[in-house]
């Protein structure tokens, strides 16, 4: 478990924006409390706080084992981040996984009112909407899908893709991160759910109707701006700043994920030493990535790679007062992260596929305008329709992408300026705020679109 400390460290802008948003207009935040109890009976522990209501439901350890390590994180997400090699299918978690969102259901009804907009987050509960509608709830449900949707080919290995899309169904309105992930979903329901498709993504399946359209999530941009600024001259800052020694700063943050494709980062920071030697002592790389769901094998052997990779580098290259790579398994408070994005002259976010990627914008959002770093970004990263500014890699070509890091770190001051005002400008458009009112104000408005889409 982790400390409270750590906790508060990684509530992250997500889960800000979305107590923001309910605070505001009052509501319910259901979810699972993080105990597992065997035979936990449908009945949320509830407690109120201002206009908001918090009710958390236990699991059965084996229901949740089966629902969280094995359906959600051993089967969807390596299915959604095109890791087919690391996708494990067993009937017994689809099933855990089918009575988890059955045994929230049963346990939300209870608290809806029939007029209610409910909204439910992520892959772990896809088939909560047809829950509730088998047990009568006949109100609007809306789902956002925070991960990349996978083009059909790649779908069609899920051996459950036809029920849980059936499922999908009965949300009215499904929200993906871009326009790449719409265009997925839409030619896998009309090309193999034989649904018909009408223009602004409304979907006939069977007798539901349901809207498909993105919205790609932003950040609490200003609350960036001011961190990062006030960091400038803070103790911490000072503290980062002695360290480096005059040495420039490029900076990761990713949670230990495969998808994020560390590895290929590590490699391409060694690539840069080997072949670009002017960068030698001149620039220390910082990796931090928080340890996450080591009860699946693939992140515990991510985890050794990693430390066999950077210890690799940092032998090799080292000099007896500097260290090319550090590397920080531990999360931070908002503020320490603002300052060392604010004070790294590169952003390094090179996963291997991401639904948006959020430290992209972060990093953007904390820059000093003046004389703002340059943000290395995945072509396979959601964020990378947006922030056009960004130097695009693809993180398969690890040489290219130390050409890429060279290329950043001499980069002129003009074109650095030119390039993260072009992003800024986005991230400080398209914040958590808006698309939290966007998704919201569709899925209260879900009949007017049913009313304009034409029938097939
Ligand atoms: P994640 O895969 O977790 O999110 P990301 O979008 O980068 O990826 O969000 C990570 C968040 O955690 C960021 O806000 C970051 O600041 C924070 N964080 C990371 N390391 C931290 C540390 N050491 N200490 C404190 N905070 C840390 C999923 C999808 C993404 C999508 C988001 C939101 O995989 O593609 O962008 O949801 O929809």
């Amino acid at each position: 478990m982790a400390s409270p400390k750590e906790r508060a460290a990684k509530a992250g802008g997500l889960a800000v924006a979305l107590r923001e948003a309910l605070g505001k207009r009052g509501g319910l935040w259901f979810g699972w409390s993080g105990e597992t109890r065997p035979n936990a009976p449908a009945e949320p522990k509830v407690v109120r706080s201002g206009k908001v209501m918090y009710a958390l439901q236990d699991l059965d350890p084996e229901d949740q084992r089966a629902h969280y390590a094995g359906y959600a994180n051993g089967t969807l997400w390596p299915l959604c981040h095109y890791r087919l090699g690391a996708l494990s299918f067993r009937r017994t978690d689809w099933e855990g996984y089918r009575r988890v969102n059955a045994h929230f259901a049963r346990a939300l009804l209870p608290l809806l009112k029939p007029d209610d907009i409910v909204w439910v987050h992520d892959y772990h509960f896809i088939l909560l909407a047809a829950e509730l509608r088998k047990l009568g709830f006949e109100g609007r449900i809306g789902y956002f899908h925070h991960i990349p949707w996978p083009t059909p080919e790649v779908f069609l290995s899920l051996p459950s893709h036809a029920a849980l899309v059936r499922d999908l169904a009965q949300y009215d309105l499904v929200g993906l991160q871009t326009e790449n992930d719409v265009r997925a979903l839409l030619t896998y329901l009309s090309t193999e759910a034989r649904a018909w498709i009408a223009p602004g993504g409304v979907v006939g399946l069977n007798e539901r109707r349901f809207r498909v359209a993105a919205y790609p999530i932003g950040i609490d941009a200003d609350a960036f701006v001011k961190d990062a600024a006030a960091s400038v001259g803070s103790e911490e800052e000072e503290r980062l700043q002695s360290s480096l020694a005059g040495r420039v700063l490029a900076v990761g943050v990713d949670r230990l994920d495969y998808s994020k494709g560390l590895p290929n980062k590590f490699a391409a920071f060694g690539e840069l030493l080997n072949h670009y030697p002017q960068h030698r002592s001149r620039v220390t790389m910082m990796q931090i990535a928080p340890l996450s769901r080591g009860e699946v094998a693939e992140y515990r052997a991510l985890r050794r790679e990693l430390e066999e990779l950077g210890g690799a580098i940092n032998g090799e290259y080292a000099e007896f007062d500097w260290v090319p790579l550090r590397y920080l398994n531990r999360p931070f408070p908002r503020a320490t992260l603002a300052a060392i994005y604010r004070a790294s002259k590169l952003g390094l976010v090179t996963p291997l596929r991401d639904g948006m990627n959020l430290v992209a914008k972060e990093y953007v959002a904390a820059q000093d305008p003046d004389d703002p770093g340059v943000l290395i970004l995945s072509r396979f990263a959601g964020a990378a329709d947006e922030l056009t500014g960004a130097l695009l890699v693809n993180p398969y070509d690890v040489e290219g992408m130390a050409e890429t890091f060279d290329a950043g770190l001499t980069m002129s001051r003009e074109e650095r300026r030119e390039r993260w005002g072009a992003n800024m400008i986005k991230v400080q458009t398209n914040t958590i705020h808006n698309w939290c009112e966007r998704f919201i104000a569709d899925l209260s408005q879900i009949a007017d679109h049913f009313a304009e889409a034409p029938e097939p």
